[in-house]
């Protein structure tokens, strides 16, 4: 079965927003098989987002990531990295779809960095590396 590791961003936490996301990620059909609270620390972060290391949001990206509590949840279910990213909508908040969550619950907030409630793996690559890093008692063999 396929995985996805999804977090709740600390902005989606702090706005009240997480059994809303979990809420469509179940409704849609997926399952979920793990799910964390945590502030996220920096060293972890910075393997999370090493892809972009060098560009001018990747300071504050990490600042807010590491700014307050997040959900990490391990979803699951065939071909739910691209069924997830699809209810997600576009990174950029403003422009995102409506009926996706960042198209119906996120905003620009005109900082350096978007705040945008979600995040989701882009491939089975980064999935398992994501959950190696956020779940690693659960990473695959
Ligand atoms: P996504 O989260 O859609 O996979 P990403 O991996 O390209 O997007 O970027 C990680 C996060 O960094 C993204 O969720 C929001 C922020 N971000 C990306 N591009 C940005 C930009 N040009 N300006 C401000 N923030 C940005
Ligand atoms: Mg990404």
């Amino acid at each position: 079965m396929e995985r996805t590791l999804v977090i709740v961003k600390p902005d989606g936490f702090a706005r009240g927003l997480t059994g809303e996301v979990l809420r469509r990620i179940e409704a849609k059909g997926y399952g979920l098989s793990a799910l964390r609270i945590d502030t996220p620390d920096r060293e972890r972060l910075a393997r999370h987002y090493a892809e972009h290391e060098g560009k001018p949001f990747y300071g504050p990206l990490v600042d807010f990531m590491s700014s307050g509590p997040a959900t990490f949840v391990i979803v699951a279910g065939d071909r739910c990295i691209e069924g997830f990213r699809s209810l997600a909508g576009a990174t950029d908040p403003t422009t995102a779809a409506p009926g996706s969550i960042r198209g119906d619950l996120g905003r620009d907030w005109g900082l350096p960095v978007q705040q945008n409630i979600v995040h989701g793996s882009d491939s089975p690559e980064s999935a398992e590396r994501e959950i190696g890093i956020w779940f690693p008692e659960l990473a695959a063999d």
